[in-house]
């Protein structure tokens, strides 16, 4: 029997072992607070859904290259790995060759495991670049509306995600937190590429003990842990900036707005003011105005507001509430009214952006530089906003508009995808599966069977972090784990190097994917870089060998950070922000000069499609709510202990308040249809009161599980992504809107199909 060795993960460092039973895990002894999620590790290691062996759709095999709408639904053949690479590399030659390479899809957007040698997005993207390019994506499905809205609005994102305050300073300065999406304790255990140490959760507990006066404003009430005393404003889903207006309005009215700030700092301040005012349009964005739009009291607005101007208030907004239709309002607008308060820039004052969203915002930890494998150079410049992915399949050569500019899309004939899975994170998961019958082909590398693999032709088994060794740390990460190697690969699996450089070679591209280095290499050689690195900044840190026989190295503990804000407070000459006027933009010349009727040149309330007051209400009543699991990370190891014993009658469970359950005669433990005209989905019931009456919550990561009933594919299984909508938060971001979907739920009078997730696709045999 193996001792227990170190190993890591998004949601933090733990010790594993290849024990009697399997594999057994124990949470890194100095972890404060470990994630429940390493619970899923040992029951996903080695599922009957891990890839075994490389498998080649029939049809494919059959019939060669092309587009098809077999793919998804037909059966798989198990084929050698000799065989599998020659089949890839020359179709990645006969793509390159005949179309070029910006025929090739490589964005490749997904989380992929930690480890900083074997993450499959810098493998996928050096393989691609190394035989002469793809088609890349930008951005990201977490933040693409903020990350292309605030270079315009305060310069850089990073003023207020990863250079504003900490949590201790706001536990100390802060007396009122506002926090617009709350701050949710399942989110703050993950960062990408791990934590050691969780501290989010002790810095939440000293919140509520250090009296700290808590405004949760969600539609849910868990999105604040049970450890912070709050009060709860059950806003309407996808109405926050309504009511950020309201506030900002009262503030005006009661002439409670800091002047001199705004006159000193901002940029464009009088334009949003006569929009309070409804001077352009006749319509005053007062309290009673908000109120009637987000539900919540009148009054109670005006005294929130009143009580924002009295306090040193820290106004925070979840990176959930720019993951919709004009997603970007609610971010400007918060900045809007936080500069109206005069506080940005003052100890446990101002605005800040994905706090309660991820462990390492807020956090304590310096952000020093990990090791990374260089992807080296893209030949090719096409590109697309990550979330246009189905957009891009569909309709070659079609013009569409992004920040400023206006762009075509290329024509794609492979699409290669390894550490992401699309048919988890893309919205209208059926207007994806059209997109992916378009491509000549689809390579996937996947450990598991997950809907994706089963979308593509060419699947090729990857090993997990368990299988492999590797360099794990995250950013302000408290130490750098030495992934030792736990098990040997389930069956004929591969590391993601080993697939790419076996296509490398066979591509003539060998020497520039692997520069001559097994795996141990690599490791010793970004280790050793990043040592260099480290002495530079003058830490010391031990050899590669002494570090890997520990089994960790502490990463140095960071000074209390300045923010970028407090810089550009105390001198906004000498340190300006990075938009054209140098200041906060509360109106910018440049968004307006665009000239997006979906995003124009200052906050505004632009009702979407998917909201409760919206027409369409009529025939889909309920608002669901589609946030990030509290049981995984994203569909990651969704047939793990921990994410299957959450589940209710076999599916991802749907929270729905008594008044809404009662009125459809749905009980707990029900299996019922939640549809629109997008598309439908099967859910277990979960009945709740804290939720707000006339919203569901159906979280991401059930895996896609397409069952064709006659009237459209339903997914037996319980992924909301059948149910939102593919469009473009605006035309200015392009980002998601996985975030919001207007439905119906039923119960199910008839017997539900079978889950048919948990086994194997077509054609491959069950390990036991
Ligand atoms: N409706 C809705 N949709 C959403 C969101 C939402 O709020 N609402 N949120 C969005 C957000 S913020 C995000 S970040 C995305 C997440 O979307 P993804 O990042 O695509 O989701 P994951 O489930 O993490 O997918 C990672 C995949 O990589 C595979 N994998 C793991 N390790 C390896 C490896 O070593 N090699 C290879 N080749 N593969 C590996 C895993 O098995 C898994 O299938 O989802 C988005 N989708
Ligand atoms: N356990 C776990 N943690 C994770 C992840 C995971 O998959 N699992 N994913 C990680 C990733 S990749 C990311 S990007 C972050 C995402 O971080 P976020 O985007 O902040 O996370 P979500 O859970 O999608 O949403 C946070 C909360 O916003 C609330 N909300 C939704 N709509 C509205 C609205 O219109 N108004 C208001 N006021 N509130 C609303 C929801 O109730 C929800 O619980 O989480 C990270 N953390
Ligand atoms: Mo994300």
């Amino acid at each position: 029997m193996s001792t227990f060795s170190p190993t890591s993960s998004h949601w933090g460092a733990f010790l594993v072992r290849d024990g009697a039973n399997g594999i057994e895990v124990r949470p890194h002894p100095d972890d404060p607070a470990p994630s429940p999620l390493i619970g899923n590790v040992p029951g996903a290691a080695r599922h009957a859904t891990r890839v075994r062996r490389p498998a080649i759709r029939r049809g494919w095999l059959e019939d060669g290259p092309g587009p098809s709408a077999a793919r998804g639904r037909d059966s798989f053949v198990e084929v050698s790995w000799d065989e599998a690479i020659a089949l890839a590399a020359t179709e990645l030659d006969r793509v390159r060759s005949r179309h070029g390479n910006q025929a090739i899809f490589g964005g490749s957007y997904g989380w992929s495991s930690a480890g900083r040698f074997h993450h499959a997005q810098s493998q996928v993207h050096r393989f691609l670049n190394a035989i002469g390019g793809y088609t890349s994506s930008r951005n990201n499905y977490s933040q693409a509306a903020s990350l292309v809205l605030l270079p315009h609005v305060v310069g850089d994102a990073n003023a207020v995600i990863r250079r504003g305050s900490t949590w201790p300073s706001v536990i100390e300065n802060t007396e009122l937190l506002v926090a617009f999406g709350g701050v949710p304790g399942k989110n703050v255990m993950v960062t990408p590429g791990g934590v050691t140490r969780h501290h989010t959760p002790g810095h939440l507990a000293a919140l509520g003990a250090a009296g700290v006066e808590v405004a949760l404003v969600s539609p849910l009430r868990e999105d604040m842990p049970e450890t912070v005393p709050a009060r709860w404003y059950p806003v309407v889903p996808a109405t926050d900036t309504a009511l950020m207006l309201g506030l900002a309005h009262t503030l005006l009215a009661e002439g409670l707005h800091d002047t001199a700030f705004l006159h000193r700092y901002c940029a464009g301040f009088d334009t949003f003011r006569d929009h309070l005012l409804g001077r352009p349009d006749g319509v005053v964005k007062d309290a009673a105005w908000a109120a009637a739009i987000c539900g919540l009291d009148a009054a109670d607005i005006v005294e929130l507001a009143r009580k924002m101007a009295r306090s040193r208030t820290f106004v925070t907004v979840t990176w959930s509430l720019q993951r919709a239709e004009h997603g970007e309002q609610p971010v400007w607008a918060g900045i809007a009214l936080a500069a109206m308060l005069g506080q940005i820039g003052l100890p446990g004052g101002g605005f800040g952006h994905g706090y309660g969203s991820m462990a390492d915002v807020g956090d304590t930890g310096l952000d020093l530089p990990l090791p990374t494998l260089p992807q080296g150079h893209n030949a090719v410049r096409a590109f697309i906003p990550v979330a246009r992915i189905a957009d891009l399949l569909l309709h070659p050569g079609d013009e569409y508009d992004y920040d400023g500019e206006r762009l075509a899309y290329p024509d794609i004939r492979l699409v290669y995808w390894a550490g992401g899975n699309p048919f988890h994170h893309h919205q209208d998961l059926n207007r994806l599966r059209e997109a992916f019958t378009r491509p000549d082909t689809v390579i996937v590398n996947e450990p598991h069977w997950t809907a994706t693999a089963r979308h593509a032709d060419i699947v090729l088994p990857a090993t997990i972090p368990l299988e492999r060794e590797d360099l794990g740390a995250g950013r302000r990460d408290s130490s750098l784990i030495a992934m030792h190697r736990a098990m040997d690969p389930v069956g004929e699996a591969r590391d993601d190097y080993w697939i790419f450089s076996r296509l490398a070679e066979r591509l003539g591209a060998d020497k520039t994917f692997t520069e001559g280095r097994d795996t141990r290499q690599w490791l010793e050689h970004l280790y050793g870089r990043w040592r260099e690195g480290m002495d530079r900044r003058g830490h010391d840190t031990p050899s590669f060998a002494e570090f890997w026989a520990a089994g960790e190295v502490r990463l140095p503990p960071g000074e209390p950070q300045r923010t970028l804000f407090a810089d550009f407070r105390a001198d906004p000459e000498a340190h300006p922000l990075r938009t054209p006027s140098g200041r906060i933009e509360i109106t910018s010349a440049a968004v307006a000069g665009f000239g997006y009727p979906d995003c124009p040149g200052h906050p505004v309330w632009l009702p979407p499609e998917d909201w409760p007051g919206a027409e369409k209400a009529a025939r889909f009543p309920l608002l669901l709510i589609a946030n990030q699991p509290a049981t995984r990370l994203h569909s990651q190891l969704d047939v793990g202990g921990f994410s299957q014993a959450g589940k209710v009658a076999g599916r991802e469970p749907v929270r729905i308040h008594p008044d809404d359950a009662k009125a459809r005669g749905i009980v707990g433990g029900d299996v019922v249809r939640v549809f629109n005209d997008r598309g439908a989905c099967l859910a277990g019931a979960l009945i709740t009161d804290q939720v707000r009456p006339g919203v569901l919550r159906l979280p991401t990561g059930a895996w896609f599980d397409p069952v064709d009933d006659g009237d459209g594919p339903l997914c037996a299984h319980g992924n909301p992504n059948v149910l939102t909508s593919d469009r473009p938060t605006s035309r200015l971001t392009q980002g998601c809107r996985g975030q919001h979907a207007l439905v119906e739920v039923e119960r199910l009078t008839e017997e539900p199909p079978p889950v048919n997730m948990l086994a194997p696709p077509a054609g491959i045999p069950s390990p036991d």
